[in-house]
């Protein structure tokens, strides 16, 4: 049964028609780019894409990744500039043998040759917020406050399933900065024998429990999607604590090939998008509250 989820609010329309892509018979592939590059086209989404924001010199440069579950293959970039689309990126690079994750110049040069749109990815207001805030740089960044890196998942009715990911990163983050987005095991795993998963989040933390290839293998060992992001968050966190650090600002979703979803947060609210046969919607977990409800009009209305 076709199902789809991704991270935030600010997936959700991208989620309702892709699911209705994957009603009509479409591909879990076509899904995961159509949803996602509805999130990096939108400008007002300052965690991805168009509009997204600078790093500590000026450059909006994004990471991506889209991994196909069926071949066990991914695609993915890191540290790239003035692409219009790195989730177009990451799809294209995926299938290849060797070469199929690149950073920088050589991911951009890849994009122009696979004849990709290339675009100024500056906006006025990233550019703006960041004139305003490059002089004051906090000692420790942070992620961003209810949207981050925009991350989708899917299975279709033929059993395909994929993960994706695309993200700016951290707001000021040092040239060269890559978070997990396009860190296989970290940001994004998918096996469509057992499932997919993502992560959302403080990068640097995430990849300290390649949270993602965690979650996949509980799943693999017969975890539900619920079970699986709630254990592996939860020793991740009690590990950080331990080390007298705190939980950290960290979200993941998981989805198996039956189309069960689940999700878990260190945050008070987090929400994500869902869309399948029974409709589309957006659903929330708490660090307190970790059961899947609905996002109710107020929750929703407060959401970025
Ligand atoms: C990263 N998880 O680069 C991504 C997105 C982010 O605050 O900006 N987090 O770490």
């Amino acid at each position: 049964m076709y199902q789809i989820i991704g991270t935030w609010k600010m997936s959700l329309d991208g989620v309702r028609e892709a699911a209705e892509l994957l009603r009509a018979g479409g591909s879990a592939g076509d899904a995961v780019e159509h949803a996602i590059v509805r999130v990096e086209d939108n400008p007002d989404y300052s965690s991805v894409g168009y509009g997204g924001l600078p790093d500590k010199d000026g450059h909006v440069m994004t990471d991506c990744a889209f991994m196909d579950g069926c071949s066990l293959r991914a695609g993915a970039a890191m540290s790239v500039e003035n692409v219009a689309n790195p989730i177009r990126l990451a799809r294209k690079l995926c299938g290849r043998d060797t070469n199929w994750l690149l950073a920088g110049r050589g991911a951009e040069q890849a994009a122009v040759a696979f004849g990709l749109q290339m675009k100024d990815m500056r906006t006025e207001a990233s550019m703006r917020k960041w004139q305003a805030e490059r002089a004051s740089i906090p000692e420790k960044l942070t992620a961003y406050t209810g949207h981050d890196t925009v991350c989708v998942l899917a299975v279709d009715d033929a059993g395909r399933m994929v993960a994706g990911t695309s993200t700016s990163g951290l707001f000021l983050k040092e040239p060269g900065r890559v978070g997990d987005s396009p860190v296989i095991g970290s940001g994004f795993y998918c096996d469509a024998r057992f499932g997919a998963a993502a992560a959302t989040g403080l990068g640097e933390d995430i990849m300290r429990g390649c949270l993602s290839y965690e979650i996949v293998s509980l799943m693999r060992r017969g975890a539900s999607p619920a079970d699986a992001c709630r254990e592996a968050l939860s020793f991740l966190s009690a590990r950080k604590l331990e080390l007298r650090e705190d939980a950290g600002s960290i979200s993941v979703i998981a989805l198996n090939p039956q189309g069960e979803t689940g999700a878990a947060t260190t945050l008070e609210i987090f929400p994500f998008a869902a869309g399948g046969p029974q409709g589309t919607g957006l659903l929330a977990v708490g660090k307190d509250a970790p059961n899947l409800r609905k996002v109710t009009e107020e929750e929703m209305a407060e959401q970025p």
